[in-house]
């Protein structure tokens, strides 16, 4: 499996993390999320229209994109997603909630404060920062009763929103109780790795 991948990017960790829990061989090829001008030369329009990271191409040359259709690929029929479908759909809300709510407020905010280089006024910054606080409670309030997102097992559910929770206090975001205990939950897991190795 080839990865396009960023060491900074959570989305690309969430890939990282799942192939690790899955003991699945890869080979990283890092671009810049700053400097986009290799991406259709490096990536190539084939393998992902739209040219972002995570893009990974299969042995046997198939690409695929989209952090979590990513995800969903590789934990199927593995304990990562359920069999049952109500949960694979339960699955699939937490995920699109990620994607939604959560990931372009958090995420977002993350970047423009630490690596993007034009500046942000906090008129901008602010809708961002009550949005995701509004995604970290209902999480919160969700795992109040939980364990993990759904069922009581961890799933990619888990990996897709710890991608970019874990670290959301370093934008200044303060996750609940509930969230930061399971966060503890998520890195115990077995064969868990950081966002940095
Ligand atoms: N929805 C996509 C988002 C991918 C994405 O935004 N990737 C960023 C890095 S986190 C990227 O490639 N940014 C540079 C660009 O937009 O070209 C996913 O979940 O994979």
């Amino acid at each position: 499996v080839l990865l396009y991948d960023s060491s900074i990017s959570g989305n690309c960790y969430k890939v990282r993390l799942l192939l690790a829990h899955l003991g699945i061989d890869y080979e990283r090829r890092e671009l810049s999320v700053t400097d986009r001008s290799d991406r259709a030369e490096v990536i190539g329009r084939d393998n992902n229209p739209d040219l972002r990271v995570p893009t990974i191409v299969l042995d046997d040359g198939r690409p695929l994109a989209e952090s979590n259709a990513i995800m969903w690929f590789f934990a199927e029929g593995t304990p990562y997603l359920p069999d049952d479908a109500y949960e694979r759909a339960q699955v699939l809300q937490w995920m699109f909630f990620e994607q939604y709510s959560h990931e372009p407020k958090i995420a977002v905010l993350r970047f423009w404060m630490h690596y993007d280089s034009s500046p942000h006024t906090e008129e901008e910054m602010a809708p961002l920062r009550a949005a995701g606080n509004n995604a970290l409670a209902a999480m919160d309030r969700h795992l109040s009763e939980r364990e993990f997102f759904v069922g009581d097992r961890y799933s990619i559910a888990d990996i897709a929103l710890y991608a970019y929770t874990h670290n959301a206090d370093e934008t200044g975001f303060e996750p609940g109780a509930n969230v930061v205990a399971w966060l503890e939950r998520v890195r115990s897991q077995p064969g868990h790795v950081r966002l940095s190795d």
